[in-house]
């Protein structure tokens, strides 16, 4: 017969009839009770704890059907009177344990609600958001140097009645070479020079194709300036990079001489670097242009003594130039007898060089913050 079967009978019924067999009765409950305690407190998931605990509570301590409830009425309330006060002792004990029980299996339970809320604190709380602060600041990014300066360079032209011109990157090999005259033994046509995507497509090696393109859109007169991005297929060193920037200059027109070009790049070089700087023309060849020259000015640092700077020669080397050659016109749908005109094309990285005193290119392509917050 199980415990449960035996509340439900008297102490007669289960034959119980002196204080020793009160004892024993009472002493296999205390038993019984202790090891269904173990069995729950032993329970490691704490979900089935919180499950068995409750129901091992209300087998108990229910106050209808428990345990308890049952022998308060069977065993006690029904015990000969001879037998009550000892039944009433070892009933009493009983209860105590069954209650303690309860404290027992509470404690366990308050600590898993503690660390289930633990949890919940780590938990991040949503604060009210203060309608009175500041809002984020997110640094405002500037222009890149070489931004900068094709900016500036533009401005000063800009300011002369020139006009911006664009033109494509992936170049033909008829702008970028043919037009201009440049024959196809010229070496800037090799493989050392040009990056090339098929035979007849390249990535362009200078801006000058934006001239061709222009006087075919345009025609004369015509007054242009073309920045943009060239490629070569030159080593990377501190002043070479295989992606670089230009400016294309274009000027045509009726009566354009070699003095109006002179004349332009000198107020040109006194606008970017300063009104001391004088400009000294050299000749020089290119295909595209007759006659070419190159173009330097002097230091604006040491005023043309010499320094470091200027590596000591007092000059700075700025930029290639010359007439438009008669075939060129020709290819571009212009006649050479009625039009002249004069082109030069400049490297935007090494004006920027000059101007924030940088003695390495490669800074410019690097994307170090450091460098770049400095403009
Ligand atoms: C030319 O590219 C000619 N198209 C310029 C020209 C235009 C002459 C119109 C006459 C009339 P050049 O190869 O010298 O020229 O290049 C011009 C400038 O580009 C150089 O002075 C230099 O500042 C810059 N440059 C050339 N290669 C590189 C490179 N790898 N990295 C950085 N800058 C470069």
């Amino acid at each position: 017969m199980t415990l449960e079967e035996k509340a439900g009978k008297s102490l007669e019924e289960l034959g119980t009839t002196d204080a020793q067999e009160v004892a024993r009765l009472f002493g296999e409950a205390e038993q019984f009770l202790g090891s269904q305690e173990n069995e729950v407190l032993s329970l490691e998931n704490d979900q089935e704890f919180g499950l068995k605990a409750k129901a091992l509570r209300d087998f108990w301590l229910s106050r209808k059907n428990g345990l308890i409830a049952q022998m308060d009425k069977t065993w006690l309330k029904g015990a000969p009177k001879q037998l009550r006060p000892i039944v009433g002792f070892h009933f009493n004990s009983l209860r105590g344990r069954a209650e303690q029980l309860e404290e027992r299996l509470d404690k366990r339970r308050k600590r898993i609600l503690k660390t289930v809320r633990g949890l919940e604190d780590e938990r991040p709380r949503q604060t009210p958001t203060d309608l009175t602060l500041p809002g984020y600041r997110r640094p405002l990014g500037s222009f890149h140097p070489v931004t900068r300066v094709q900016r500036e360079i533009e401005d000063i032209f800009l300011g002369l009645g020139f006009s911006i011109e664009t033109g494509p990157e992936i170049e033909s090999v008829y702008y970028n070479f043919d037009a201009l005259n440049i024959p196809e033994t010229h070496p800037s046509r090799d493989d050392w020079d040009t990056l090339y995507i098929d035979d007849q497509t390249v990535l362009r090696t200078h801006t000058s194709p934006a001239q061709m393109r222009a006087m075919e859109k345009r025609g004369a007169p015509l007054y242009i300036i073309a920045p943009g991005k060239c490629y070569r297929h030159d080593k990377p060193d501190s002043t070479h990079s295989p992606m670089f920037h230009q400016i294309e200059g274009l000027a045509i027109d009726t009566d354009i001489t070699f003095g109006d070009l002179k004349g332009t790049l000198d107020f040109f070089a006194k606008k970017f670097f300063g009104e001391k700087v004088r400009t000294r023309f050299n000749p020089s060849f290119f295909p595209f242009t007759e006659p070419s020259g190159e173009v330097s000015a002097s230091c604006p640092f040491c005023d043309g003594r010499g320094c470091r700077r200027c590596k000591e020669s007092g000059w700075i080397e700025l930029l290639g130039c010359g007439m438009v050659h008669p075939d060129v016109l020709r290819y571009g749908g212009i006649d050479p007898d009625r039009y002249s005109g004069w082109a030069f094309g400049l490297g935007i990285d090494r004006f920027a060089m000059v101007k924030y005193d940088i003695t390495d290119i490669q800074l410019f392509f690097q994307s170090d913050v450091r460098f770049l917050e400095q403009f």
